[in-house]
């Protein structure tokens, strides 16, 4: 059985192939089920046992040498162009695709900006809220539209639990364990029961602020709220404020910024107003800083709301919402920028 193996051996090393078919016949040959490796291994069974040692080795190595060949001989016949590719180190690499910042962050970036050089900082919390910080401690009675399952998502087995309405729960908890002074801003998502359209979301973001502390006034909120219209919307903005109700704020407001397109002359996109409206505030109703144990005879505050995507509408010019949660790239792509 050696000198089979042997010849074997040869045999195999001396096998040339010459066309594709060759390796075929090769591996039929040698290395299928039925072919000469493959009926030795049979042949094994009857071996001595004192040759078994030798013999099965010899056969392993033809196994594996028929092996090497047919890789070998594969080689020999793979497309030009695999058996020809070398790298080309000096070739300049491919090019990979900057990524860009989507208009929501952009402008959620640049607001937490502006804020932060009055002094405020950014607080987070729960996306997923109890009623109490969402509603009750921001003093919506309990009747309240809001409250209502047109409105707001609830968590069906438990309707104490829901999506927050905005990001006033934040500032609550920020409330509950912090002390005034308090300066800070709740940016994040948010969620109502609206049916989607144009003008409509049921998921939008929000940048809410809150400042805290003695003798802050209805006037500090304006100068603050003044000079954010002017960082973000030029140099020449003019604000006005008409009154409002919030059930968090007394007395509210609504702040409304001069048209940047007309110049407050009027036009389609500010409807002849010459104004667009940006945003909600007031003075926090004290029957919210005594719900998150504030002391009302000492500390007064504002608040301020705003949503983000109506700020990158009247920025960008885009006036359909669903443009932001779509992230169709070839809307993305337009805001490549170096800002934040
Ligand atoms: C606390 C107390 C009061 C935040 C405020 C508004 C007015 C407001 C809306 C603007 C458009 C929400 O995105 S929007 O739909 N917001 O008008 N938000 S005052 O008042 C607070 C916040 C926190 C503890």
């Amino acid at each position: 059985m050696l000198d089979q193996i042997n010849n074997l051996i040869k045999e195999i090393m001396s096998f040339s192939a010459s066309s594709v078919a060759d390796i075929e016949e090769f591996r039929i040959k040698y290395l299928s089920k039925r072919g000469k490796i493959s009926n030795l291994f049979d042949d094994f069974r009857s071996v001595s046992p004192e040759q078994k040692k030798i013999i099965g080795e010899k056969l392993n190595e033809v196994k594996k040498l028929a092996q090497a060949k047919l890789v070998e001989i594969n080689r020999l016949f793979e497309p030009k162009s695999y058996k020809t590719l070398e790298i080309d180190y000096t070739l300049p690499g491919d090019p990979m695709p900057v990524g860009s910042r989507h208009p929501v962050s952009i402008v959620r970036n640049e607001i937490i900006d502006i804020f932060s050089r009055l002094g405020f900082t950014v607080s987070e919390g729960p996306e997923i809220e109890d009623d109490w910080h969402n509603f009750s401690a921001l003093n919506f009675p309990e009747a309240h539209p809001a409250r209502d399952m047109q409105d707001t998502f609830f968590i069906r087995k438990d309707p104490d639990i829901l999506l927050r309405t905005h990001t006033s729960s934040v500032q609550v908890r920020v409330m509950e364990r912090q002390k005034p002074p308090i300066r800070t801003l709740s940016p994040g998502r948010v969620f109502r029961n609206e049916a989607i359209s144009a003008r409509h979301h049921c998921i939008f973001h929000q940048v809410e602020g809150l400042y805290i502390d003695e003798n802050v006034s209805f006037a500090d909120m304006k100068q603050a709220l003044f000079y954010f219209s002017v960082e973000m919307f030029g140099s020449d903005t003019k604000i006005r404020l008409r009154p409002s109700f919030f059930p968090f704020t007394e007395p509210s407001g609504e702040m409304d910024i001069s048209c940047s397109l007309c110049s407050g002359r009027g036009c389609n996109v500010c409807k002849n107003t010459g104004w667009l409206e940006i945003m909600g505030c007031g003075m926090v109703d004290p029957n919210v800083l005594e719900f998150c144990g504030i002391d009302t005879v000492k500390y007064t505050g504002y608040a301020f709301g705003m949503g983000i995507e109506r700020v990158c509408m009247l920025k960008y010019r885009v006036n359909d919402l669903r443009l932001y949660f779509e992230n169709d790239k070839r809307f993305l792509d337009q805001f490549i920028t170096s800002v934040i």
